[in-house]
């Protein structure tokens, strides 16, 4: 069973012993003895079934269960064995025709038993992992004060003497004296219980995760300002200059269709920007009318960190009637991307992005192809108002090309969410993923790709005398379609989506890697989860990274030169698309199954629900550097975080977000 079939199922299991245990309490109180002690049957029956569930779901990570092992069960048994040994005799002998099978005893133990359930389902999804004292504290505050309610409300003054099995005495002696101890009792441990919890919840929590490795230790500060690129191009590189001005536009698409855009140079995707390794990339960045701000972040493209275009990070967003000047050295070569990273969740999906693609000097690396005599095609996925564009054109694309000329089409997902790709017609390798080359990709045939948000791939192949189709999410009317010829025959193109999914992590073949992921310096765990947390100072349903959103996630320290691991975590229902700027990483593991293929070197990897990820990377590139999720609505919704070298400061502000600046022009 998947992880995500045993998550949802224990959420449903879950919910159902709540219901059981409401049932079985409301049944008791209005003393309807068989449906009662059906219910009660029943609700002892599915909490035995949870507790099996969260075993299983024990088995897959201790991130999975966490707070249902340490609080939700434990609240929910203690109160269950409460219910069960005050309401089960009573129902019993009630069944054999003796007394009305209630008590007000029984009534409070089963209905607490329900609040208990409750509170263990609303933690899961309000509080998430890491569990927290105060959390827990508050919980169990709340499900005592609902206790001790019920208690006041259930109970009569006359009937529960007698009930609860209390000797009965004239009123006013024994029994109400007991009855105010009781309630001030258990109100105090509630007030007690309650108030720890949320003074527990105002603590400072610490700014920085060290990882294992050692604190903060180095005596110079170098400024993120200072981490900007000051050479020229390798010899006998070019300068490679744009000016790019971000603007609302619309734009119409092929189809005819216009949106309402914000681009770059009033074009969607913007314009492409190509070199050769080796040369200088210089872009001017404007800013026309795009309120918010902007930026440039050179997405998969370690360029010194005072170029990543973070804004409040590396430099303050570009404003309105601002510019600023990247500058950096193509020395990686493969397919890229640039886009805004201010508000990059309305501007990017907006359409203020664009392809960045390197070639190789030496001609190799480029799927064995000399320029001159393929068919070299960069398609940039996106999404318009439920469109898929490609490229900038809507609809279905045709293409010429020659029966026997090498192909490579360079998949781009600039969405926010993933894009399922199939080559039909021909065999092909994937040469490349995220611009990095795999070792000896194989030919295969009739598999789909699984591109995440913000990824990318390299498909080569050798076009053959028949037609080839590019099908994006099994969208048959849409996509590519490369003609060997004007009268190629039938287009129709065949259904795809039963064809199953490559996996990256056993294609093409092994290679040593540069370093030992098992001797980590530091290894840092990132648990994804929704749950309620500050987000840029508000409380918000956010997108969390062990319980808490941006801001207030501590950042993750590192030396240089450090070997880092990260295990990744998806704990939520949602895929969320993991991303280090600055520095690829290497896959390890997906669900404790190790990689086999090729190395696999990455910008972006999907972490779907319920799937844990082991990656690992060298740390070479000073800064400080966005670690968030590609799901750019997600990021904005707290889940992201800054991975920062020791000894490096920023004078932007340090918050990711922070308002336009103006004439920062270097
Ligand atoms: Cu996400």
């Amino acid at each position: 069973m998947s992880t995500t079939l045993l998550m949802v199922s224990d959420h449903v299991v879950a919910l159902l012993s709540g219901v059981a245990w409401f049932a079985a309490g409301v049944t008791l109180a209005l003393r309807r003895v068989r449906t009662a002690l059906a219910a009660l049957v029943a609700a002892v029956l599915v909490t035995l079934v949870r507790m099996v569930t969260v075993a299983l779901l024990a088995g897959r990570g201790w991130w999975f269960v966490q707070e249902k092992v340490l609080l939700g069960l434990p609240l929910l048994g203690a109160a269950a064995t409460g219910a069960v040994l005050l309401a089960g005799p009573r129902l019993l002998a009630a069944r054999r025709g003796r007394g009305d099978g209630g008590s007000a005893a029984g009534v409070v133990a089963v209905l607490t038993a329900a609040y208990a359930a409750l509170a263990g389902f609303v933690v899961t999804f309000v509080g998430g992992y890491p569990l927290t004292p105060s959390t827990a504290l508050i919980t169990i505050a709340l499900v005592c004060a609902a206790a001790l309610l019920t208690a006041r409300v259930v109970a009569t003054p006359a009937g529960s003497a007698a009930e609860a099995g209390v000797a009965q005495v004239p009123e006013g002696r024994r029994e109400i004296p007991r009855r105010r101890f009781v309630a001030w009792t258990g109100g105090a441990v509630v007030a007690t219980a309650a108030g720890a919890g949320t003074g527990l919840s105002l603590l400072p929590t610490p700014s920085t995760a060290l990882g294992g490795g050692p604190g903060l230790s180095s005596p110079a500060t170098v400024s993120l300002a200072g981490l900007r690129f000051s050479g020229s191009p390798a010899p006998g590189g070019a300068v490679r200059r744009h000016v790019l001005t971000a603007k609302k536009a619309t734009v119409r698409l092929p189809s005819g269709r216009e949106i309402d855009a914000w681009t770059y140079n009033g074009e969607v995707p913007g314009p492409a920007i190509t070199a050769v390794q080796g040369d200088l990339i210089e872009v001017r960045l404007r800013n026309a009318d795009i309120e918010d701000g902007v930026t440039l972040h050179w997405h998969g493209y370690d360029v010194p960190c005072g170029d990543d275009g973070a804004p409040g990070v590396t430099q303050m967003a570009v404003g309105p009637g601002a510019d600023f000047v990247y500058r950096f050295r193509a020395d990686q070569a493969g397919t890229y991307w640039y886009h805004t990273h201010h508000a990059s969740h309305v501007g990017v999906h907006k359409g203020l992005y664009g392809t960045l693609v390197v070639r190789p000097r030496d001609g190799t690396g480029a799927g064995d192809q000399s320029p001159a005599q393929r068919m070299d095609l960069t398609l940039p996925v996106h999404t318009f108002e439920g469109s898929v564009v490609i490229a900038g054109r809507d609809g279905r694309t045709v293409h010429d090309a020659s029966p026997g000329e090498p192909v490579r089409l360079r998949l781009i997902n600039t969405d926010s969410v993933p894009h399922r790709i199939v080559l039909a017609g021909t065999p092909f390798r994937v040469a490349a993923v995220d611009g990095r080359d795999l070792n000896g990709p194989g030919e295969v045939a009739d598999v789909s790709l699984h591109l995440a948000a913000g990824g990318r791939c390299d498909l080569v192949f050798v076009m053959p005398y028949t037609l080839v189709a590019l099908v994006v999410d099994d969208e048959r009317d849409g996509g590519l379609l490369l003609r060997p010829h004007a009268d190629a025959g039938d287009a129709r193109v065949e259904d795809t989506s039963g064809l199953p999914e490559l996996d990256l992590l056993g294609y093409g073949a092994p290679a040593a890697v540069p370093f030992d992921a098992r001797k980590a310096d530091r290894h840092f765990t990132m648990v994804l989860d929704r749950g309620v947390a500050m987000v840029d100072g508000r409380p918000a349903y956010a997108q969390t990274v062990n319980g808490r959103g941006h801001p207030s996630i501590p950042d993750q320290l590192v030396a240089e030169d450090d070997i880092v691991r990260f295990t990744v975590v998806n704990r939520s229902l949602e895929t969320h698309p993991w991303h280090l700027h600055g520095h690829a990483v290497l896959i390890l593991s997906r669900d404790g199954t190790p990689a086999t293929g090729s190395p696999l070197w990455v910008d972006t990897f999907d972490v779907r629900p319920g799937e844990t990820w082991e990656v690992a990377f060298r740390a070479a590139n000073p800064g400080i550097w966005m670690n968030h999720c590609h799901n750019l609505p997600h990021a904005h919704q707290g889940m992201m975080l800054r991975l920062r070298y020791d000894g490096v400061t920023t004078p932007f502000g340090g918050s990711h977000g922070a308002s336009p600046g103006h004439g920062a022009t270097t």
